[in-house]
Parts: C-alpha cells; structure tokens; sequence
C-alpha cells in the first residue's frame, strides 16, 4: 500500500490525477486521497497529495478554526469549490514543500512553496512547528492578480504571525517597515474577517495605497 501519492508516482510516472487509497506509516488503515502528478525535476515532479481546500467568506477555515489544530476532519477528497480537511492534513509526512493553487477573480495559478533542506512533517505538524518555506514574496503575489504585499516579508510558512496581530495558518505576512504590525498577507486561513484566503492589504496602512482585499480560493497539497 503506497503511503503517499509521491510513492504512486514513483511505482509509476503516468499515473493519471485522480483519488487513490494510500496508507501512511501509523494510519491505523487505508484511506482515499487526491492525487496530482507533475511529471519533470524536482521540487515540482512528483505525486502530490491534497490536504486541505479553503475558502474566504464563509469559511470553516479561518485562523480561529479548531480543524487547524486537531485530528477532525470535514467536507469531500474529490476535488471542487468546497471546502474540506482531509485524512492526508494529519498522516500523509511531506518532505520537499507544499503546493498551492488559489482562484482569484476567475483566475487559477500555482506555485510550490518549498521547504528548508531538512525539514519534513505532517501539515499537522508543520503547523505546531511553525514550519517555515521559502518561496518569496514575488512567487505568493503571483498567486493572485492584482495582489498587493507590503515591503518587508515578515514570515512566510506555518502558523506565521503573533496575536493579537495580523497571522495566517499557511502564507506570507508582510510589513511596511519593521514587522511590528503586519497589515497585509497572501495565505489561507487568516485572522483578517474579511479575508480568510487570499489576499489583503488593508489600505489604511503604509505600503498598501488604496488596494483592497481580494478574497480567494485555495487548494493546498503536499509532497
Ligand atoms: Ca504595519
């Protein structure tokens, strides 16, 4: 029994996108996962297994949300605008980074957000560990058109920020100057009420002029 879509992919490179059943070490048994395969170098070759999609406005997926922190899962494995926590979110170990796709004024694009040599976990545990990627500020703002981040990059990965400031569960926060208080993010699950996924960049704030949010949709998996 593969334990990732990764080990799909590696029994077989043409494997075709679709839901598999996938047992990771300590899984107490099999369980249905989506799969999407890239074929080419790494980090993007590879089979990558969905954990989680997030909305904005409504959402279970906001910073507050519990689903980000324990083993409960909701919503469906086949892929669509719905949101769901997945089997994967808390067994599947990922070790080279995470992929995100988000779809934003009618507009899908993607990118990986690759990990630190060195670091590997479930997305459970990426999060208690505040995991961190290194995609850069450039690579998430092309996730979203017309997206607006501050200046200065003030964390980008898991569980990035500090109450009672700006934070997000997966993305970028941004400052204009020193990162005392950030004013703007590209992520999912966001404590910004207005913003769960997407962007924003709240236009009261230095480095923000007049663009507002742009609330998003994101599909999240790992490898
Ligand atoms: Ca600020």
């Amino acid at each position: 029994m593969p334990q990732s879509c990764d080990d799909i992919f590696n029994a077989n490179p043409s494997s075709a996108d679709s839901i598999y059943m996938i047992q990771p070490a300590g899984s107490a048994a099999p369980f249905e996962a989506f799969c999407s395969f890239v074929s080419g170098p790494q980090p993007a070759g590879g089979g990558w297994t969905a954990v989680l999609r997030a909305g904005s406005s409504p959402t279970m997926l906001g910073y507050d949300s519990t689903y980000w922190t324990t083993d409960d899962l909701f919503g469906s494995v086949s892929p669509g605008e719905t949101e769901a926590k997945m089997m994967a979110f808390n067994t599947v170990v990922a070790h080279v980074g995470v992929r995100i796709f988000i779809t934003a004024g009618g507009q899908t694009n993607g990118m990986i957000a690759p990990f630190t040599s060195g670091t590997s976990g479930t997305f459970k545990d990426l999060l208690a560990n505040h995991a961190k990627t290194n995609a850069g500020s450039t690579a998430w703002a092309g996730l979203i058109a017309g997206s607006r981040l501050q200046t200065s990059t003030c964390g980008e990965g898991f569980n990035v920020g500090t109450s009672p400031n700006l934070r997000v569960r997966f993305g970028l926060l941004a400052d204009d100057s020193n990162c005392g208080i950030p004013d703007s993010f590209i992520g999912v699950g966001s404590s910004d009420g207005g913003v769960a996924t997407g962007n924003a960049c709240n236009y009261s704030s230095a480095g923000c002029a007049t663009t507002g949010d742009i609330p998003g949709f994101a599909y999240v998996s790992v490898r």
